[in-house]
């Protein structure tokens, strides 16, 4: 058992309650109560107790949607159109996959560094899956599945089934296998459901990319534009028969738990019905290199640096953040800055919680014990979410079922200063 506390907690409940010198005691990887940490302390007076002056606490953060097989990309890919991006991604994504390791290793270090506990790895030829088994993060990963051709059917059975058997055979507590359907224009419609089959039977999430560009919705509403080009050019294949968008979404009809990235060119309406099977990730930097659109940020992921410029979830958010700002629309929304804050931090904890149905992302009694800690001078309390948004850049301690994967010697952050 151990209690931690800090000048200021940050619950991300329901209210987004916030502690003043708060305490989160931890038994069994779960956290078994919250409080005063005072208070806390007298009570059960035999426990480790550790004390971050100065320090913000906050659920561990959840990065709902990255590519880490992209890692090591700086400049091989075109930016500012959906179409142009893809072209580049057929022409050179081979090179960017060979010898990627090191930059795996840099990527998945990058999420410790900025309080990540759990990603929601895509995963196209799962070159990832070793280092993130090891890598003591909580790890949803989705082997990504992609094939137009109606005629490789068996083949793609065949390699999803062993990949699957693969990480079935390694799922425990930390890692939960899960599938990918990488986007309405590049699966047809009987591997999907093969898919789709899988997932119900095993009880798997689901990611997807769902309407992310205006080429997308073209093709699904018209069988018209880019991609009436794109499958000639790249696969050699003449006749491509397409999804509507109703055919697409009613294929996760009976998923529970289901991830449309993007959205992009979904109106209010369209997303109303996205929403009843499942959740909606945005990627805002992503979504502005390659679309020039924000999108909704209620659960926020990075991507991969495919389209991004790095795999930061701080940056994001604050991305995310002043992009709101700088958005009249959008800012007259909220009441006040400080409300904005606390939408960016429930967009990388209890929103992408409660969608990947995982028991974290809230402190509160019973979760897991998924803790991030980070250095926070607040001269003034009144606005500790915007400071936080603004200057969080490196997590101090990062707790995954009550353990610190990141400060090796946890002494060393004691009543810190
Ligand atoms: O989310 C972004 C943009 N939308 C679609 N795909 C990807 C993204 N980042 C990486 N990808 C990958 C995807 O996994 O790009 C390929 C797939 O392997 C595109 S399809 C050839
Ligand atoms: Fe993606």
């Amino acid at each position: 058992m151990k209690l931690l506390g800090a000048t200021f907690v940050l619950t991300c409940d329901d209210n987004m309650e916030i502690l003043r010198d708060g305490g989160v005691l931890i038994d069994n990887g779960k956290i078994q109560a919250i409080g005063d940490f005072n208070t806390l302390k007298e009570k059960y007076r035999h426990c480790d107790s550790l004390f971050y002056k100065q320090h913000v606490l906050v659920p561990a953060l959840i990065n709902a949607h990255i590519h880490f097989e992209f890692s090591k990309n700086t400049s091989s890919f075109v930016y500012g159109d959906f179409g142009m991006w893809l072209d580049s991604i057929m022409e050179n994504r081979d090179e960017v996959f060979q010898d990627n390791v090191k930059a795996i290793q840099r990527a998945i270090l990058e999420q410790k560094k900025n309080g990540v506990g759990t990603v929601c790895a895509i995963s196209s030829h799962d070159l990832d899956i070793e280092l993130l088994l090891r890598s003591n993060l909580r790890v949803i990963f989705c082997h990504e599945v992609l094939g137009v051709n109606h005629k490789d059917f068996e083949n793609q059975v065949l390699q999803i089934s062993t990949r699957l058997e693969r990480s079935l055979s390694v799922k425990n507590d930390l890692f939960q296998p899960a599938l990918a359907l990488h986007a309405p224009y590049s699966v047809h419609s009987k591997l999907a459901q093969y898919l789709i089959d899988l997932a119900a039977k095993y009880n798997l999430l689901v990611s997807t990319h769902f309407l992310e560009s205006k080429h997308e919705r073209e093709w699904l509403d018209s069988q018209s534009g880019y991609f009436s080009e794109f499958y000639s050019k790249y696969l050699q294949l003449q006749e491509v028969e397409s999804f509507s968008q109703e055919s697409f979404l009613a294929l996760f009809a009976d998923i529970s738990h289901v991830l449309f990235t993007h959205c992009l060119y979904a109106d209010s309406e369209l997303k109303q019905k996205i929403l009843n099977y499942g959740a909606i990730v945005s990627c805002p930097r992503s979504n502005l290199l390659l679309n020039t659109k924000l999108g909704d940020n209620m659960i926020i992921g990075t991507d991969g640096k495919s389209s991004n410029n790095d795999v930061s979830l701080l940056n994001e958010i604050r991305y995310a953040f002043f992009s709101a700002l700088a958005n009249q629309d959008k800012a007259s929304q909220y009441a006040n800055i400080e409300s904005l804050a606390k939408d960016m931090l429930y967009a990388v904890t209890r929103n992408p919680a409660l969608a990947l149905g995982l028991n974290n992302g809230i402190l509160q009694e019973g979760k897991s014990a998924d803790i991030a800690i980070f250095k926070l001078d607040c001269e003034d309390s009144r606005q500790i979410t915007t400071h936080f948004v603004l200057h969080a850049k490196e997590a101090v301690s990062l707790f995954v079922n009550g353990i610190d994967i990141i400060s090796q010697n946890i002494n060393t952050c004691a009543e810190a200063e």
